[in-house]
């Protein structure tokens, strides 16, 4: 495991935040990777063997679909909540300053799907195929690894929920138009802008400094608000733009440098449960804070509708009871998508 070393002003790298290099010998990488989902609830990951034309491929699907006219783009839309959205998130009030595509990954509907987002359905469909396959198999390495790293007996525990064919897994692509507003005042525009020096911690609708916790007069408008990712774990890969911020543990926001080469890796609230807390769901943001276009790709992998999530009986003892009753992921995401984004969703299923 790499640690990434001080910040430099320039890059203002992400203090600690792990990298881990999957091109290492397996026994260290269970062991790193599962104590940074211990710490961090987060890392990313190089030499993933991802090919590159899998992943540009489908980048070149996204931006040639956001770069349409929004009368075609809002064929695919509104979202349901899969298909094309632009600026609204959920159903209760979120809004970011965002357009997506968010679609079911597995292959029949993004066949389906494909039909009201492409001129050439097959060419968009076989690229979100071959990419979500590719980083559907590399969360189920992940998991496998973090099994082993907690010394779970069935090493394919976890993974097999991901592996089913009814898993809900779903995969988006989201487009930050470039914000050229950095110094805008806040009598300019008060949606969505937010501020550090009030609070560093602050909800959309407030104003915010743009570097890292700190005093400043430079605002930043949010991209896609606080919140955690519902499901087991979430792979993200974006173009070379920054934006991504995680909440450390200590409640600062920490960017993650942007690098289209790795691949962030997230543990979602289903994770949390099923690890009884060990693993923590990591808070996480992003700013549209660039001159330049930023987009970014999820595979969010869950388990299917009727999976139980449960704790595994090795995190449990008479010191860690259940912290959560068992709940199937339908009630869980039935419950995420009856309450805001920020929401902490997870506590509504606290054991008293
Ligand atoms: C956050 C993670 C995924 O992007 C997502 C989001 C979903 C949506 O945008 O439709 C949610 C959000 C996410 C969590 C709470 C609910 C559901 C919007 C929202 C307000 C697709 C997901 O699974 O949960």
């Amino acid at each position: 495991m790499v640690v990434v070393p001080l910040r430099s002003k320039k890059s203002r790298a992400a203090v600690g935040v792990p990298v881990i290099d999957l091109s290492l010998e397996r026994s260290k990488l269970c062991e790193s990777i599962t104590k940074a989902c211990q710490e961090f609830g987060f890392f990313q990951v190089e030499n993933h063997g991802i090919s590159s034309d899998i992943i540009s491929r489908v980048e070149m699907e996204g931006l040639d679909f956001f770069s349409k006219p929004a009368c075609h783009k809002q064929r695919a839309g509104p979202p349901s909540p899969f298909g094309y959205g632009c600026k609204n998130i959920g159903f209760n009030g979120d809004k970011g300053d965002l357009e997506y595509l968010l679609m079911e990954a597995n292959p029949h509907s993004i066949a389906e799907r494909s039909k009201s987002i492409s001129t050439d359905p097959t060419k968009f469909s076989c690229a979100v195929n071959d990419y979500t396959e590719a980083v559907r198999k590399l969360a189920c390495e992940i998991l496998e690894m973090v099994a082993e790293g907690l010394w779970v007996p069935d090493k394919s525990i976890f993974s097999d929920l991901i592996k089913d064919v009814n898993s809900d897994s779903c995969f988006r692509i989201n487009h930050y138009p470039p914000s050229l507003n950095d110094h805008i005042s806040i009598d300019d525009d008060n949606n969505n802008w937010i501020n550090n020096n009030i609070d560093n911690n602050p909800k959309p609708g407030q104003l915010f400094d743009n570097i890292n916790n700190n005093h400043s007069t430079t605002k930043t408008r949010i991209g896609f608000g606080e919140h955690s990712d519902p499901q087991i774990l979430t792979i993200l890969r974006s173009n070379n733009v920054g934006g991504l911020q995680i909440l450390s543990r200590d409640g600062l926001w920490i960017p993650i440098p942007p690098d289209s080469d790795k691949f962030c890796v997230f543990v979602g609230d289903a994770f949390q449960a099923m690890t009884n807390g060990r693993f923590v769901s990591v808070r996480h943001r992003a700013m549209a804070n660039s001159v330049k276009p930023r987009t970014s790709m999820m595979y969010f992998a869950a388990p299917p509708l009727n999976a139980c999530i449960t704790p595994i009986p090795q995190l449990v003892s008479i010191e860690n009871p259940c912290m959560y009753r068992p709940f199937t992921w339908g009630e869980f995401k039935t419950t995420a998508y009856s309450l805001r984004l920020a929401d902490h969703r997870l506590d509504l299923f606290k054991k008293q």
